[in-house]
């Protein structure tokens, strides 16, 4: 390539030596490295085994629950890079959420009593098809607010939050039915279902728990409350909960703690929740057929709470839908096996994990062989009917996942601060593996559905003590992830998670995703329809207008693109209402623009394609700049403009622009031979990238596309300047001609950056 104008050189300077200089012959050898850094071979192999070079992809992404943080943590499996924080339940500045319109309405829409502004997540859900991951949408529960959330994968938003109506915590959510019908959430404290005080001496007959079924529109991609119901239960205090699936398929699992109906009082001198609550030597797994649920609530027989079709326990039990089964002291995690047959279930203060059989269950509800009933009525089908094993497995388990291998599955030890591998048909354990330390849950990749992967084993653990450096007393949790493709199971990596408490991950093969990488033009990303404030090119404007009251209101349909704002100016008076509607024009991948706004709490992420709009009060006069927030292009400092804010009744002296500087002729000639030696660069770059088999690229293919748009505001910019100067006019001539250069600068960009993606995969020369 030609080398030509300095300043293009300089600016380019930064690709070429990427492609020159790839690699210099390291100092020291791995000997050298390894001794330097005291790592063993062991150590080496497990880096080999997680270490991604740069540009490599992983195999699988892990949704993670980012705890009292209310959003979803994305990383990558097995490299553990942490890909994107996904706002749900909490504001999220970098992309705008809760301060666009769009995305406050999404949080609105989630709201509990007005003002909510984080969420506990507990239990990410992937969508499932058949009772594997489909790759479509991601669910997630707040447990402090009860709510669910749906996220879309195509995009990786938040688009609707839907509170529930009767509960006033929820744990034992989000897990899906296998074709996602149905969402479920269990509550967890019991409280009255009306939102209304009720006397703890009432707890008995006023208080209750119980399973919300959600119903999910895969149509529209949401749910949709007035099809869902809720399942009423006594008031233990219901956990976790999954569904049956395919031998079990139409049932769900839920079970329960302080199934001993306590209620503390310390400070009345009663001995506390935590005595009273773990006294009993079982409490109760509640099984649930939802199919028939479903049919009663089409019959008419749910009653109305607050709006929403509640099944009474007495319902339930006279149609054979509502059984309860004992389960070991405290239990915790309830995960149904990949064909369905068995449920099994851990005792945090018990050493065992138990493994019902569905088989059995169905046994002995057909043949009504119960023990009992509880105190509503509700039958307990007798803990030796329904076993299929019990097995020793060391102390406080929680959570299970399965394996690939038929019959092994892996139990988070939270006491023992372990991972137990073990056979739930034999009932033997097979491997352990300490982590560090009290583990919660645990994640195999894809190990919820019906037909596990294996592989990996992320141990999720509460605490990491002396893992990493320290960083004050709050630490990050430790996400250490485990290979278990042998017999024995090995510690790789230990990753920091330094936003929340995760509770639980689920882990989906990447190549199940197909996310999009721009939206269609003008696109309000939160309700997945056109904008109808999408601005095209051109047509951007500016209008205020006064009701009679005098009230004012001024809208901008602005744009962006490298690299400017339209409008540059805004005006208002001081009390107007302000509303920015902004399109992002461009179409090349990871384009996005900010636009944040001197003291108005204005902060917008406007990605390729996306119209996102700000409304506010200009309340006080002044001036206030906005600017593009992300580093876009060379020129991203200069996409900028003001909003000014006038005091009322102000009149303006002159329309004339002011300048700090004047140019001469000289000064177009010398743009214009700047412009010149550009134009040569991008020829050359366009001869090579036309010479090869560019189309068989396609994200080469849209930055040609790119690059051809912006040689047309280019050429745009020329006939101004070109205009300008036949008129002498060489002040606006040498300004035209400067901004002819900017968009060669860009177009320069582009075609470097298609050129080198060329160069690396091999794209062919088909023309000389
Ligand atoms: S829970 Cu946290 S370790 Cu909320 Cu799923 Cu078990
Ligand atoms: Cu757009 Cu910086």
């Amino acid at each position: 390539m030609k080398i030509v104008s300095k300043s293009v050189v300089s600016l380019l300077a930064g690709v070429s030596i990427a492609l020159g200089a790839i690699s210099t012959a390291s100092a020291s050898s791995l000997e050298d490295v390894m001794k330097a850094r005291g790592l063993t071979q062991k150590d080496l192999l497990a880096a080999a085994k997680t270490y991604t070079p740069t540009g490599g992809r992983d195999e699988y992404l892990a949704f993670s629950s980012g705890g009292q943080s209310g959003q979803v943590i994305v990383y990558g499996i097995p490299s553990m890079r942490i890909l994107k924080y996904i706002g749900v339940f909490t504001p999220e500045p970098w992309q705008g959420y809760g301060f666009d319109d769009e995305s406050k309405k999404v949080l609105a829409e989630g709201q509990v009593n007005g003002h909510i502004t984080y969420g506990d997540t507990h239990h990410p859900a992937l969508s499932e098809t058949n009772g594997d991951y489909d790759g479509q949408y991601l669910f997630i529960n707040d447990k402090a607010n009860p709510r669910i959330a749906v996220i879309d994968l195509k995009d990786f938003e938040t688009k609707q939050i839907v509170v529930n109506p009767v509960f006033k915590s929820s744990h034992g959510g989000a897990f899906v039915s296998p074709n996602t019908d149905y969402i479920i959430e269990a509550a967890q404290y019991p409280a009255p279902y009306e939102n209304k005080f009720v006397p703890l001496e009432d707890f008995n007959d006023k208080y209750r728990g119980g399973m919300t079924y959600w119903k999910f529109d895969r149509k529209k991609g949401r749910i949709d409350p007035s099809h869902s119901f809720t399942v009423m239960a006594p008031p233990y205090s219901q956990d976790l909960s999954d569904f049956g699936k395919r031998a079990s398929d139409g049932w769900s699992f839920t079970n329960s703690f302080c199934s001993e109906r306590y209620v503390g009082g310390i400070e009345k001198g009663r001995p506390p929740y935590e005595a009273g609550c773990s006294q009993k030597d079982t409490d109760f797994l509640h099984v649930v057929n939802w199919k028939k649920a479903e049919q009663l609530v089409k019959a008419g027989k749910a009653v109305k709470i607050n709006g929403t079709d509640v099944l009474p326990i007495d319902v339930m039990v006279k149609n054979n839908a509502l059984f309860l089964i004992p389960e070991s002291k405290s239990p915790h995690g309830v995960d149904v096996s990949p064909d369905g047959k068995y449920i099994i279930v851990s005792g945090k203060l018990d050493s065992h994990a138990t493994v019902y059989s569905f088989d059995k269950i169905q046994k002995a509800i057909k043949n009504k062989d119960f023990e009992g009933k509880d105190a509503y009525g509700i039958p307990i089908i007798s803990m030796k009917s329904a076993i299929h094993k019990q097995v020793e497995l060391g102390l406080g388990p929680l959570h299970t996942q399965y394996g690939s291998r038929s019959c092994v599955v892996y139990t988070s030890l939270y006491v023992d601060s372990m991972v137990a591998k073990w056979d739930y048909c034999e009932g033997k354990v097979l491997d352990k593996i300490s982590i560090h330390y009290n583990i919660g849950h645990l994640v195999t990749m894809e190990g919820d559905t019906v037909s596990p992967d294996g592989k990996y084993l992320v141990a999720l653990n509460k605490l990491a003590i002396d893992r990493f450096n320290p960083v004050g007393p709050l630490h990050p949790q430790n996400h250490q992830l485990i290979d278990i493709s042998g017999d024995k199971m090995v510690l790789l990596y230990d990753m920091p998670i330094p936003l929340g408490e995760p509770h639980y991950v689920v882990a989906i093969r990447a190549d199940k995703l197909k996310p999009i990488v721009r939206f269609k033009s003008g696109w309000n990303s939160r309700t997945d329809t056109r904008s109808k404030f999408k601005t095209r090119a051109g047509r951007e404007k500016t209008t205020r207008t006064c009701d009679a009251e005098g009230n004012c209101r001024v809208v901008v349909n602005g744009t962006t693109i490298r690299s400017h704002i339209t409008p540059e100016t805004i005006e208002a008076v001081a009390g107007d209402t302000v509303e920015i509607h902004m399109t992002n024009l461009e179409r090349a991948e990871d384009e996005t623009h900010g636009f944040a706004i001197f003291a108005h709490n204005v902060n917008l992420s406007l990605e390729p394609g996306a119209t996102v709009s700000a409304t506010f009060k200009a309340g006080k006069e002044g001036v206030y700049p906005y600017y593009c927030t992300e580093f876009c292009s060379a020129l991203h400092l200069e996409m900028e403009g003001y909003l000014l804010v006038k005091p009322k009744g102000y009149k303006a002296k002159s329309v004339a622009g002011k300048t700090g500087q004047t140019y001469g002729k000289s000064d177009y000639e010398k743009q214009v031979k700047t412009n010149n030696d550009t134009q040569a660069v991008i020829n050359s770059v366009v001869g090579y990238i036309t010479s090869t088999n560019y189309k068989d690229f396609p994200p080469v293919v849209a930055l040609v596309e790119d690059a051809t748009d912006q040689l047309g505001f280019a050429d745009d910019a020329k006939k101004k300047a070109e205009t300008a100067a036949a008129k002498s006019d060489w002040q606006n001539a040498t300004l035209w001609a400067g901004q002819h250069w900017q968009y060669q600068v860009k177009a320069a960009d582009i075609g470097l950056r298609a050129k080198t993606y060329l160069e690396q995969h091999g794209a062919k020369v088909i023309k000389k």
